[in-house]
């Protein structure tokens, strides 16, 4: 399998997957400073111009499948390997929502937080304010559900844990302390334990984005201009 990846939170969560699952598989660098993500080739399989992508040369039909969307990748994964998957329908149900909380609120809103606070060329005291009131709200969400599941789905470790890891291990830039979040701070160290998330979080760990990227760069992250056009 390919994935096309760089070292961000969404490329971490397919890599501890990937590892966790014991898939072989290639990392294809798509540098997201250099505009890589707005290259015809890399738009026929990401429409939305955002690693990652996973493509498996052997999909549900036998023939090659293109995923994209870090989430997608996730259950795709889990769909194909039977694992850290829950097919039971009251668990799945009870998975499902935080997943989409993962997907629709830890993520997008961690990663405005960092922008803000990290990214933006001006310091706006309202966005950073904004975003990192927002975060420790999410923390706090996350703390009460693991002060009574050892996991986030529950009893057993899984996409769903994948899924949030990357994001809260930048917990310190999103101006978050874990002594304020103890049952976070206890599942954080005990998914950091696991051999599979530290050998999904280190790939490509050189390459990941540059805080102190120069101008060009920015622009092409985040300057809503696709390079191509
Ligand atoms: N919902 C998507 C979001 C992916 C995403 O935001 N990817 C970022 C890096 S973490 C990206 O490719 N950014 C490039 C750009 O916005 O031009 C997912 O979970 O995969």
């Amino acid at each position: 399998m390919d994935l096309y990846y760089w070292a961000t939170p969404n490329g971490k969560k397919c890599t501890i997957m990937l590892e966790e699952c014991g898939l072989p598989y290639n990392t294809i660098p798509i540098d997201i400073g250099t505009g890589a993500q707005f290259e015809p080739d890399f738009l026929a399989i990401s429409p939305n111009n955002k690693i990652p992508v996973l493509v498996d040369p052997d999909g549900p039909d036998g023939e090659p499948i293109s995923v994209n969307d870090s989430v997608a990748i996730l259950l795709y994964l889990a769909e194909k390997t039977g694992r850290f998957w829950v097919s039971e329908a009251r668990a799945r149900h009870t998975l499902m929502p935080w997943l989409l909380f993962q997907a629709a609120h830890i993520g997008p809103m961690l990663g405005q937080n960092h922008h803000f606070r990290v990214y933006a060329p001006e310091k706006l005291p309202y966005a950073i304010e904004r975003y990192t009131t927002e975060a420790a709200r999410l923390y706090g969400v996350l703390n009460t559900r693991l002060e009574t599941h050892a996991w986030i789905a529950g009893d057993d470790y899984g996409i769903l844990d994948m899924a949030t890891y990357p994001w809260i291990a930048s917990h310190e830039r999103q101006g978050q302390d874990l002594n304020d979040f103890p049952a976070v701070q206890r599942w954080f160290a005990a998914c950091s334990e696991r051999p599979a998330v530290q050998r999904g979080m280190a790939v490509m760990a050189d390459r990941k984005v540059d805080p102190d990227m120069d101008k060009d760069k920015w622009q092409n992250l985040f300057g809503n201009q696709n390079p191509s056009s």
